[in-house]
């Protein structure tokens, strides 16, 4: 990759405010039906739908363009039972084993979660976005990365928006800790997993917490101090 770029034209459609208002709606009423879910068939996904969720992530913005994100993409079933048991052992400590506190409990305790998780195995793929915390090159010279955490974020939220537009259900699993991703997946040591994101489609009789969303009165603050 050049050290230098040229820079080009950036000249998208202008929109007239009616355009804006339908897509912006359009992509609210469709975001606002994503859910986080936790129960899957197995039913196959086409590795194109993954590479298209990774490309769609990998062109969200990031600190000095640096990308500091890596997508690994796991539909092997004896590596996905590898994790399943390694993660399973985690949050059984994490749960049962005391390492997460009662108030963590008692937050978790609504959504229905325990440290079980068959769904590492039950899902086609597990995509694991890994954080390059710094650069290497082949002589092993390390090069800073910028804004990382804030950078593989926003790449995650365009993943979860990408699966969703196809179609595909997914979570946003955090295992913890989860530097067991590392040595079962072979990542060198620049990179820091991030999130574990099983990739599927619902079962036919999965149920997700009756959530409520904020409104925008609750998140939203316009020009305070004026
Ligand atoms: N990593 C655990 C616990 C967990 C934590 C939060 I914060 C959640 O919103 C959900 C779960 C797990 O995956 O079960």
């Amino acid at each position: 990759m050049s050290d230098s770029h040229p820079f080009v034209p950036y000249r998208p459609d202008r929109l007239t405010q009616d355009q804006s208002q339908q897509r912006g709606d359009a992509f609210y009423s469709s975001m606002d039906a994503r859910r986080s879910v936790r129960h899957f068939t197995d039913e196959p996904v086409p590795r194109a739908l993954i590479e298209r969720a990774i490309q769609t992530a990998s062109t969200a913005p990031s600190g000095a363009h640096r990308q500091p994100w890596r997508f690994v993409a796991v539909s092997d079933a004896a590596i996905k039972h590898r994790i399943r048991v390694a993660a399973e052992e985690e949050e059984y400590e994490s749960y049962e084993g005391g390492r997460m506190p009662n108030e963590w409990l008692e937050a978790l305790r609504p959504l229905g979660t325990d440290w079980r998780k068959p769904f590492l195995e039950t899902v086609p793929w597990l995509v694991i976005v890994f954080e390059e915390l710094y650069g290497l090159d082949d002589a092993g010279n390390k090069r800073k990365n910028y804004y990382v955490p804030q950078s593989v974020g926003i790449a995650c939220g365009m993943f979860i928006a990408s699966l969703h537009q196809m179609g595909l259900a997914t979570l946003t699993h955090t295992p913890s800790p989860m530097r067991f991703l590392s040595e079962i997946l072979g990542r060198p040591k620049n990179e820091k997993p991030y999130i574990l994101f099983p990739v599927g489609y619902p079962a036919p009789d999965a149920e997700v917490p009756d959530l409520r969303r904020k409104s925008l009165d609750e998140v939203a603050i316009w020009d305070p101090q004026t």
